[in-house]
């Protein structure tokens, strides 16, 4: 490409300038300041940045550079999320270390995001896998034992029977195993949780504080949560004393139970046919439920089976007998495991009822639209009045919901619950390459955490991927596995699983508040001080399980002192994907554009224009070369016009208009770009720039060859400079070359936003005469400062310039600005009515 800017050269400079003096220096610069707390979401290291990581991150550094402008003690930070399954399958693959292979990444990519001319402080830069970090992940473990909300229970885990090896859920591809194709199957073992649960309530109440989240990401995290208020009821078996508890969130409906199901995992499933003739074949039934429910491709709705029981049980409001039945349709997961069906007002029991001929009793009247059940297609789900139902009917059913509640919880047989869906969190990995948890099995004193002195547990470097042994290969390590009980100094066992790495993510937002702590895992000083995070920015994939996690912890180093606010971020916001030819950007599907290569070939500041040109963040951006191209092309325009030799020159007949039109549209651009950067509407901001870049270069002339220099406008050189104060956030490079390029000697990243003046940004009003072949047919009132085309397009919409144009052509326009329009047709019929015109016009007035 011949005549374009320096990109390369202009780049290359001030990223090494920027190295030596960062955008912000904090809060060594005032303590009166504002802080702000600016986080996007922290990378995997996986060898390269990709489009998505550049979108982050572009977004992130326009707030940042526009918050430094506008003098706020600016935090942003910069780490890496280290620990992982890639690196060890690149161990597995590659022979190389996983610490060698991250830690290489993270040298490439952290030289991949200076290029693109992030402004991190890259003082504060953590990698989650350096024991500076991880022994606090198992700081955070043992006050989690302590208080009871780490603990130990049995899960199943992916286990590939031909390898004999625990599988991630990503390593298992479309039920198979990812190495040699085997089925997979599950396998209960021994894990570790964190008790999430117990925060429910408050994670779920205290979305509705968090007015700086998009709605549809609180609606996903409380649907996560899942809180339902129902009723625990408790149903005798028949002849034997021993009961089936139920949840039910429509106890209005109890008179309609006509059968009681469990799930095949329900404890009493096997027993209640243990000895009877249909042992063999419930037994068989139960096996296969759960073998389905282990294969994650077929857990998309499956028909309804069930097998009766033989026997029977008592619903406590009527004595009355209902059959007990076990299907697949129930969870054992969710309530009790155990289901009152209801069929004429729940759909899977109705279907469930229909196929096995399970009577149906309808206890519901649907007020308006009275039902009949011979005549109903389906379950009616819907409220109305209770028939049926002994005392209770004709009550609505909102009304019988707390009636019966009531009632059951004074009779006792049953009692209210409230219920989530949201369950606690595994933690434990049967890997290597991840945080090591800090609890030593004794033979003698049992299960016991390691002492906080003995923090960090250190992962040993040399390790055998002896994956074999089907658990973590750190049993392979004699020296880390055997290690004296803490408390008898016994040879006892270390627990061999990591630490999930969501673990990891979950407070690093804490760490970069006091990155270097060496005595806890950050001062409460510095934490509050700088909590919560402003604005958080990140995908949207992480709405659930990152977030929740990470509110989850907040609360709990909140709960134990370590920092007072009691949610993490208070604005957060989450970008679209990036497409290309309609689908996602992924090396599966071939359509990856590598940042390198755009930087390559046209700059930093293109990518980041483009980038935050093609879309409003939240929306998904679609690739295009073309749009690459014209972001190149406008900053090539702008260098020009920077570089112009007699941009401040102007012909006197025209400066006494230019002084008006474009201070006005300097200073309404100022209010929009300010505006649109506080909302992140980063497309219009740039193209209000846009906007005024033409109008710049319609008042600027070449030099005459030969004659006399004119005379200097300054609001010509305001404009410029602000073009380039307003240009700043996103292309940063070129515009501080263009600032010295000014003549001014402070460099760029030390000056203060522009500011507008609103009396200045009003708009005035010119009417012009709209005259058709030289004679006057309309007046028009428009905003001063239109281009000729945005004139000319105007006059064309009066209806009444439209009736005398009667579908000629235009052969020429002439335009005297401030004073008329001029539409020169050609010569031919015109509808001659002068007078109705003038008669309208004087109306008008
Ligand atoms: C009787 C009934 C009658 C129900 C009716 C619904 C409609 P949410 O809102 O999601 O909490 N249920 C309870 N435990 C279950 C399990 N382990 N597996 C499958 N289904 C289960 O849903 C609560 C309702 O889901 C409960 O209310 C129960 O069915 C069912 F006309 O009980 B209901
Ligand atoms: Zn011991």
């Amino acid at each position: 490409m011949k005549n374009t800017y320096p990109f390369k050269k202009i780049e290359n400079k001030w990223q090494k300038k920027w190295e030596q003096e960062p955008l912000f220096k904090e809060r060594s610069v005032s303590e009166k300041r504002k802080k702000y707390y600016l986080l996007e979401m922290f990378p995997y290291p996986s060898g390269r940045i990709h489009m998505g990581h550049v979108r982050n991150y572009s977004i992130g550094d326009v707030v940042a550079r526009h918050k430094v402008m506008n003098r706020f003690n600016l935090l942003h930070p910069m780490g890496w999320d280290a620990f992982g399954l890639p690196a060890e399958n690149a161990a597995l693959k590659e022979k190389v270390h996983p610490a060698i292979w991250t830690d290489k990444n993270i040298s490439y990519m952290r030289g991949q995001l200076k290029k693109m001319g992030f402004a991190y402080d890259w003082s504060r830069e953590v990698s989650t896998a350096s024991p500076d970090y991880y022994r606090w992940n198992q700081w955070i473990f043992l006050k989690l034992y302590e208080r009871g909300l780490a603990y130990q229970k049995m899960a199943a885990v992916n286990w590939c029977p031909q390898c004999t090896t625990v599988l991630a859920n990503e390593q298992v591809e479309g039920g198979n195993c990812w190495r040699c194709g085997t089925a997979v199957e599950s396998k209960e073992i021994k894990q570790w949780f964190f008790k999430i649960t117990s925060y429910a309530e408050a994670l779920l109440n205290d979305l509705s504080g968090l007015n700086g989240w998009p709605e549809k990401v609180k609606i996903m995290q409380a649907n996560w949560i899942g809180r339902s208020a129902g009723v625990e009821i408790c149903f005798k078996i028949a002849g034997e004393d021993e009961t089936i508890p139920v949840f039910t969130t429509r106890q209005d409906t109890i008179f309609g139970a006509t059968y009681l199901v469990l799930s095949a995992g329900h404890s009493l499933s096997a027993k209640l046919v243990k000895g009877t003739k249909i042992e063999k074949k419930a037994l068989e039934f139960i096996n296969q439920v759960r073998r389905e429910k282990l294969n994650k491709t077929a857990q998309t709705e499956v028909e309804k089976r069930g097998i009766f029981t033989g026997r029977y049980a008592i619903n406590p409001v009527n004595q009355e007998k209902i059959p007990i039945w076990i299907a697949n349709y129930i969870v054992m997961e969710y309530g009790t495991g155990a289901v009152m069906a209801v069929p004429a007002h729940d759909q899977r029991d109705f279907e469930f009822a229909l196929k096995y001929k399970l009577p149906i009793r309808l206890v519901i009247q649907n007020g308006n639209n009275s039902l009949a059940l011979e005549a109903m297609p389906e379950a009616y789900e819907g409220e109305g009045n209770l028939v049926n139902s002994e005392k209770f009917s004709g009550m609505d059913s909102s009304a019988a919901k707390n009636k019966i509640a009531l009632w059951m919880e004074e009779k006792k047989i049953g009692k209210r619950k409230i219920n989530y869906r949201l369950k606690d969190w595994g933690i434990s990995r049967q890997r290597y390459w991840g945080t090591p948890i800090p609890i030593i099995y004794c033979e003698k004193c049992g299960t016991m955490p390691a002492a906080e002195k003995d923090l960090p547990v250190a992962l040993p470097k040399k390790i055998e991927f002896a994956y074999k042994k089907g658990v973590s290969p750190l049993v392979a390590d004699e020296k880390f596995y055997f290690t004296p009980c803490p408390k008898c100094g016994q040879k006892a066992r270390r627990e061999i699983d990591t630490m999930d790495t969501f673990v990891d993510s979950s407070w690093y937002f804490l760490r970069f508040t006091d990155s270097k702590a060496q005595k806890s895992l950050f001062s409460p000083g510095e934490a509050n001080y700088w909590m919560p995070v402003d604005q958080y920015i990140g995908g949207v994939e992480h709405a659930i399980m990152h977030l929740l996690y990470a509110r989850f912890m907040h609360k709990f180093l909140s709960d134990i002192g370590m920092v007072e606010t009691r949610e993490p971020f208070s604005n957060l916001l989450t970008q679209g994907m990036v497409i290309k030819d309609g689908a996602k950007m992924s090396k599966s599907k071939g359509n990856v554009v590598d940042p390198d290569d755009i930087i390559d070939k046209y700059g930093a500041d293109t990518a980041r224009l483009f980038i935050l040109f093609a879309a409003p963040p939240e929306q998904d951006l679609e690739w295009s070369d073309q749009g690459i191209k014209g972001a190149f092309r406008f900053l090539n325009r702008v260098w020009r016009l920077v570089n112009f030799p007699c941009r401040r020159e102007v012909p006197e007949d025209i400066a006494k208009n230019l002084e008006g039109v474009l201070k006005r549209k300097l200073h309404q651009t100022i209010k929009k770009v300010t505006d649109d950067i506080e909302r992140f509407h980063f497309n219009t901001a740039i193209s209000a720039i846009m906007e005024l870049v033409n109008l710049i270069f319609s008042f600027s002339f070449e030099r005459p060859k030969q004659g006399s220099v004119l005379p200097e406008s300054p609001i010509m050189a305001e404009s410029l400079r602000t073009v380039v104060l307003l240009l700043f956030p996103f292309v940063p490079h070129i515009a501080a070359e263009m600032w010295e390029i000014l003549g001014e000697k402070e460099t760029v990243s030390r000056q203060f936003w522009p500011e507008f003046k609103s009396e200045l940004a009003r708009e005035e009003k010119v009417t012009l005469i709209v005259q058709v072949n030289g004679k006057v047919r309309d007046k028009l009132e428009i905003k001063a400062g239109l281009s000729e085309e945005e004139i000319k397009a105007k006059a064309l919409t009066q209806e009444r310039v439209r009736k005398w144009l009667a579908n000629q052509e235009i052969v020429r326009t002439v335009i005297v600005r401030g004073k008329l329009v001029n539409l020169v047709v050609k010569p031919g019929q015109q509808p001659n009515n002068d007078q109705e015109i003038k008669d309208t016009i004087t109306k008008k007035q």
